[in-house]
């Protein structure tokens, strides 16, 4: 334990873990957010025969429901952003089937402070919400042992109640001595995402064509190496950007559409692969940048290194598909469909490591502003 200020604690990753272990919690499930990075580094390692990453926080729901009714007790962890994916398993599931589940929620966007655009809304909810589902918590800022942290969430648990432990930021803070446990950079032969991005967007040059990025660094580097009206940077949303760009191409079907996507966010809304390929736009072109890791939010595994992205979008109705390890080979698709020599919908698959990219800043436009940007460079 370690005191930041007079009121408020930090637990560390490890001391959090243990508390954990100690609860008698063996089973955890989820998808990451940066807030709780100090504990989530060490799940792979330590927890290799019980740690799953969920491809979306309600499938994580559903999934800790199954583990509970075995016996295992489960820990759902996720951003609270992602309470927007878990609410429907949470309330028609866990609750249906009398699931008390322990939920670490990485707590963005609390009322009172500050944070980006896309956590506003959902922080200020976040407490609320979670009442009306029936769920305790706990603000893991109030407390001063991690074991103190659990008292209440152990008596709602035992009582039949689901529980969740906001943690604010810095609310966990990591083991200086622990940070060699954690397997990042994964197949550091490849070229990093920025490079991709970059090469991408060297091939879009000074066409008009539409580029919607992902959430996360995707979105932040377009801004930063490329930033153009006719760019869309998803700050929230994670998973939405290949259906937001497919509204686009519908609307606008002579105009080249391509989104820059990332293996986590394709597989947290996998469905829009099947939307894509049962209506075929021609004018959209679909990039993931497949790192096999949610790079974003601390380099967490995903399990992206078990799917044929390209095979899926084929079987889904996709026009062709290509998987590629260089940055020339996507800055070449990017051309191709450009040129009209690919049609679209292609998927170009670009494997990439995981090694972090130069870092560079949120946004300098705020997502209003560039919606309306993109809004009249379509009217043109
Ligand atoms: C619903 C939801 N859950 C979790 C997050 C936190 N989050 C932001 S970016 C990101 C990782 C995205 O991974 P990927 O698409 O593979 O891109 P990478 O960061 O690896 O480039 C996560 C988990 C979020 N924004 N929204």
């Amino acid at each position: 334990l370690t005191a930041v200020s007079k009121n408020r604690a930090a637990l560390t990753g490890l001391s959090f873990h243990e508390a954990l272990r100690a609860e008698g919690f063996n089973f955890f499930v989820g998808v990451p957010c940066s807030l709780l990075d100090p504990w989530l580094g060490l799940l792979p390692e330590r927890e290799k025969a019980s740690f799953v990453p969920a491809t979306n926080e309600g499938e994580a729901v559903a999934l800790a429901v199954g583990a509970s009714l075995t016996g295992l007790r489960p820990v759902v962890y996720l951003q609270n952003s992602g309470l927007g994916n878990a609410v429907n398993p949470m309330t028609s599931l866990a609750t249906v089937v009398g699931a008390a589940l322990l939920y670490v929620i990485g707590y963005r966007g609390r009322a009172g402070t500050s944070d980006e655009p896309q956590h506003l809304l959902m922080g200020s909810m976040t407490e609320g919400l979670l009442s009306s589902m029936g769920c305790g918590w706990t603000v893991a800022e109030d407390v001063d042992t991690p074991h103190d942290l659990l008292v209440d969430a152990s008596e709602d648990l035992r009582n039949g109640r689901s529980h969740a432990l906001l943690f604010p930021p810095g609310g966990l803070i990591a083991d200086a001595s622990l940070s060699a446990e954690v397997p990042r950079a994964t197949h550091p032969g490849l070229p990093r995402r920025v490079d991709h991005l970059r090469a991408a967007m060297d091939a879009v040059g000074t066409s008009s064509s539409v580029v919607v990025a992902t959430t996360g660094k995707t979105g932040r580097e377009l801004d930063h190496y490329a930033p153009r009206p006719e760019n869309l940077c998803m700050v929230g949303s994670m998973g939405a950007a290949p259906s937001l760009a497919l509204g686009i191409a519908l609307g606008r079907p002579k105009h080249p559409v391509i989104v820059l996507d990332g293996d986590g966010a394709l597989m947290m809304r996998l469905e829009s692969l099947v939307t894509i390929g049962a209506l075929k736009p021609r004018n959209l072109l679909h990039v993931v940048i497949d790192n096999n890791s949610y790079e974003t939010t601390g380099g967490q595994p995903t399990s992206s290194s078990t799917v044929d992205f390209a095979a899926v979008a084929n079987s889904c109705g996709y026009a062709s598909s290509a998987t590629a390890n260089t940055a020339q080979a996507t800055h070449d698709a990017v051309r191709a469909f450009l040129d009209g020599d690919v049609r679209g919908p292609h998927v170009h698959v670009a494997l990439a490591t995981s090694a972090d990219s130069p870092k560079v800043g949120r946004p300098r436009t705020g997502p209003q502003e560039q919606a309306a940007l993109l809004r009249s460079a379509l009217r043109r």
